[in-house]
């Protein structure tokens, strides 16, 4: 079956195309990972795979590198490995209720028509900020975008909880209508996830909370007092709610300032419009992983894409001209207890280029393994890898030959864990560089399976299809592209390692 897909022109177009010409040489601009054509870029919105085109929008500045006036950016893609830019599809609007600002939402198909669900911003004549749910509907394929008439459409939160913020959506559809949850958050309680219903997607009836959490819970996981960008959807026999966690640091002074931190997912049962959830796990365990969003695809394939927020100075953004990143498409799988699994989509490998492997080598403790050949800053590598009596095993990229700037990746027996460890990927001490470790517990006859990707600031590591680390590094040697394995301990074997370099998605 063949499509026909619109073909977009427009001036923006043209101008997204020069913009991204004239920043492909800097060395921390991913190649194969999205970007925004120039400038800010955050949360991925409005996920959706409709008449064979699959839709990118996301959190967008187009005017700076900082997060402010968000609008809605658009990408498209006929196989989720390459894109094209479309115009900005949602700006904010003086006289409604986005005049301030177009936040994070879904995007539905009602009656045939796309239809955006999105968070709109407009501060009032006391100053106050407030976010309320809106509506847009398209009715030329997407390009642009018709507010309705009567946005807000939920015009303010419930008023029997002391409810701190209100935005970000998730909607989907049940036998008896619409369903929506709005990221929220309860006073000295914890996150929350908001439940309405509707039959039109404009008129919305509150529900219930699907599931709260407790800010004061710390282990195993630190849910805040705020979750952002929920998502909801069922995975095999369970549901999966996916929110990210909002809370305040307390500056010298004693001022909270706001703070993100990481994405949770909790899986359980949804019944009586409630979750009842039995695991709850980080998507990713890296640093820069933030406000994922899913869709089904026509393959019935369950696909995530996160937001890759920068580790620098706001200083080096602006120069840079760009901020953020997404990360590769991952198709989610359930794993046994309940655990979240994620891949990459099949579809980043056609973006494999000249390929290498190695096999069947010994590695032995205080001898790294320098891969002659696999240097570089924008490839895929896959490895097999049997730790046997090394305490530690891993992988060194980035690397720089004097050592001076190296990203390592270390699977630790002993912990049962793999550590992304950024904490010397830069001789520059204005990017963040730190260690993060994931749970990983290798079943007896399994080896360690690491899928590296690596596109200049970003490493997006897959192991076992188990866990996922994912973190921005900015080396500032532009020889620091040393590839090496390494044991610790004790010796290891590597089976076999194949590396591929990767093409630019544009
Ligand atoms: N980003 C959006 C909000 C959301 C936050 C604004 C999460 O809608 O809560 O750009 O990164």
């Amino acid at each position: 079956m063949s499509f026909s897909f619109p073909q977009v022109v427009h001036p923006y177009v043209e101008q997204a195309r020069q913009h991204r010409a004239r920043l492909a040489a800097d060395p921390h601009r991913p190649a194969y990972h999205f970007t925004a054509p120039a400038n800010w870029l955050n949360d991925p919105n409005g996920l959706i795979q409709h008449d064979g085109l699959y839709h990118l929008f996301y959190q967008h500045n187009p005017h700076a590198t900082v997060s402010a006036t968000k609008h809605w950016g658009h990408a498209v893609s006929r196989d989720l490995a390459h894109w094209e830019d479309w115009p900005i599809a949602l700006a904010p609007a003086p006289g409604t209720a986005d005049q301030d600002g177009c936040f994070s939402g879904c995007i539905v198909v009602h009656n045939g028509d796309p239809t955006m669900i999105y968070t709109g911003v407009r501060v009032d004549e006391t100053g106050r900020k407030r976010q309320r749910p809106c509506v847009a509907v398209s009715y030329d394929g997407m390009v642009t975008w018709e507010r309705y008439a009567g946005n807000p459409v939920i015009p303010a939160p419930p008023t029997d909880m002391d409810i701190f913020a209100f935005r970000d959506h998730a909607v989907w559809r049940e036998a008896d209508g619409w369903y929506h949850l709005v990221g929220s958050g309860i006073r000295q309680v914890g996150g929350a996830a908001l439940l309405y219903r509707s039959d039109d997607l404009v008129n919305w009836e509150y529900l219930n909370p699907l599931y709260v959490g407790d800010m004061h819970q710390l282990d195993p996981l630190f849910t805040g007092i705020m979750w952002e960008c929920p998502d909801f959807f069922r995975l095999g026999d369970r549901h999966m709610l996916v929110v990210s966690v909002f809370d305040h640091v307390r500056g010298d002074t004693g001022a909270a300032f706001p703070m993100i931190h990481h994405s949770v997912y909790f899986s359980g049962d949804y019944a009586d419009h409630c979750l009842t959830a039995s695991y709850a796990g980080l998507v990713d365990y890296g640093r820069s992983w933030y406000a994922p969003q899913s869709f089904t695809d026509d393959q019935g394939r369950r696909i995530m894409f996160g937001w890759l927020r920068e580790e620098r100075a706001f200083e080096a953004q602006r120069a840079a001209g760009w901020s953020g990143a997404m990360s590769l498409p991952r198709v989610l799988t359930l794993r046994p207890n309940g655990r979240l699994g994620q891949t990459p989509v099949p579809e980043v490998e056609l973006l494999r280029g000249v390929s290498q492997s190695w096999e069947g080598l010994t590695l032995s403790p205080g001898e790294p393994l320098v891969l002659d050949g696999a240097e570089g800053n924008t490839f895929e590598l896959v490895a097999e890898l049997w730790p046997a009596e090394a305490a530690r095993v891993g992988l060194i990229a980035r690397a720089a030959p004097d050592g001076s700037e190296a990203t390592r990746i270390v699977y630790d027996q002993a912990e049962g864990r793999v550590t992304l460890d950024t904490s010397q990927a830069s001789l520059d001490p204005a990017t963040r560089r730190v260690a993060r470790h994931a749970p990983l517990r290798i079943a007896q006859g399994e080896p360690l399976r690491l899928r590296v990707f690596v596109d200049r600031s970003i490493v997006e590591v897959f192991a076992n299809d188990d866990v996922c680390i994912t973190s921005r590094v900015y080396p500032t040697k532009p020889d620091s592209l040393g590839v090496a394995l390494f044991a610790e301990g004790g010796s290891a074997r590597l089976e076999w390692l194949e590396r591929w370099a990767m093409r630019g998605i544009w």
